[in-house]
């Protein structure tokens, strides 16, 4: 009798390479598209030197972002039952078996508590609950995706064939058992106490051939990651509203119809947006330095953009707002055509008091400092008097109570 199992003590048909494979590639896709459209918000945030991000498509960022969110939170569920698929290959004598062996085993604990940690901070970012993140969220999250993508390659490398021969129908290979040698021969096909009925159908089951316990298995991964990912969709698609259950904003709910992080009192600003010496300054390189009153500010073009604010936290909202073009004031400053321009809230710490605007964003038509929405004077908490809004614009950098432009 032995003491120890062995990857095939599990003969749960859910441990099959087939059932690993097809998680496994449905990861590889969300993992692919979450680590892209996070490189898009990161670089957009902060960018590198050597990229300017156009201010167009204007929804650009609304929706790789909700593709952002929808990919992670998919992938939890994909996840799980990738781990519980593969857990007995834990049990793998020897330990290592060949070079390939060993780059792949190694790479499993970045790879296994890389993912792990990416979707725990992304959902836990997302539902605003920062307390069990004693680091800052957006520096962790981007180096920790560098190090789970890039051993998340190296494992599908060392898998390549394991992948390829589990998923094309007609290899005798099929019903290899967990982790058997390439070279040995495979088990017996389990499937044969299931009847007459499912031998007969197989050929015709194209993706998820054999025992109806590996179907469903995968099925009811895939079917609760779509049913998360539609529940939660409802914070950026207003259709789903109704059925935004586990979202946890929604688009329509806050001052104005629109949701807010980070009310006036929260940024403890009440005081200065009440005051009615309230002015914007724009200096920094410009002929001359303006001291605008809200009047002054109000008495300028006025100018329409129906524009989202897209949190990188995943909800977003569209809205009508109305404003001063930010180059009509940098113009009236006297700054050049081609200025960048930094903006700032009157509140006085708080990460995201101010932003950047990188040329092309500064010379956009709909790039707003706006003082109203939805045709209403701004609430407070949407950045009365003022707040910066503008295309393919992440809303962390939508800074809210603006009142200083720098002009660089
Ligand atoms: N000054 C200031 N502006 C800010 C914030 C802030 O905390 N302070 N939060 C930002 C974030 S994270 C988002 S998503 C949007 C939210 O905009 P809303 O409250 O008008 O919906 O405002 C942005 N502007
Ligand atoms: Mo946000």
């Amino acid at each position: 009798m032995k003491l120890a199992p062995t990857p095939e003590s599990f003969n749960s048909d859910l441990h099959r390479p087939r059932v690993a494979a097809i998680l496994g590639l449905s990861l590889g896709v969300t993992f692919g598209i979450c680590f892209l459209t996070g490189l898009i918000s990161h670089t957009l945030q902060r960018p590198p030197s050597w990229i300017t991000w156009p201010a167009r498509p204007a929804g650009f960022y609304r929706v790789s972002q909700g593709l952002h969110i929808a990919t992670g939170t998919a992938s939890i569920p994909l996840l799980f039952a990738k781990l519980w698929s593969v857990y007995p290959h834990f049990w793998t004598r020897p330990v290592v078996r060949n070079v390939t062996h060993f780059a792949e085993r190694v790479t499993l604990l970045p790879l296994v508590g890389g993912s792990l940690f990416m979707l725990f901070t992304g959902a836990i970012n997302v539902a605003r609950w920062y307390r069990p993140m004693p680091f800052f969220f957006t520096v962790a999250h981007y180096w920790v995706a560098w190090i789970t993508i890039g051993s998340l390659i190296i494992h599908v490398g060392a898998k390549v064939t394991t992948i390829r021969r589990s998923l094309s129908r007609r290899s005798p290979d099929l019903n290899e058992a967990p982790d058997a040698p390439e070279d040995s021969d495979a088990p017996e096909d389990s499937d044969a106490n299931e009847g007459e009925a499912l031998v007969g159908s197989r050929s015709q089951s194209a993706g998820l051939k054999g025992g109806l316990g590996r179907r469903g298995f995968i099925a009811t991964a895939f079917a609760t990651a779509a049913g998360i990912v539609v529940t939660t969709s409802g914070q950026t698609l207003r259709p789903l509203a109704g059925i935004g259950l586990l979202a946890p904003r929604l688009p329509d709910v806050g001052p104005q119809g629109l949701p807010v992080n980070r009310s006036a009192v929260e940024a403890g600003v009440t005081e200065a947006i009440a005051n009615p010496a309230w002015q914007l300054v724009v200096d920094g390189k410009v002929d001359t330095t303006l001291r605008l009153t809200i009047g002054e500010v109000q008495a300028m073009a006025q100018h329409s953009a129906t524009l989202p604010i897209a949190c990188v936290e995943g909800w977003s909202a569209s809205a009508s707002w109305t404003g001063v073009r930010i180059r009509d004031v940098l113009a009236a400053a006297g700054a050049a055509p081609d200025a960048e321009a930094m903006v700032y809230s009157v509140e006085r710490d708080g990460l995201y008091r101010q932003s950047r605007l990188n040329r092309l964003q500064a010379a956009d038509r709909d790039t707003l400092l706006a003082l109203k929405l939805n045709g209403e004077t701004l609430d407070d908490d949407h950045g009365y008097p003022m707040r910066l809004i503008g295309p393919n614009r992440p809303g962390v950098m939508c800074t809210k109570w603006v009142t200083r432009l720098e002009v660089l």
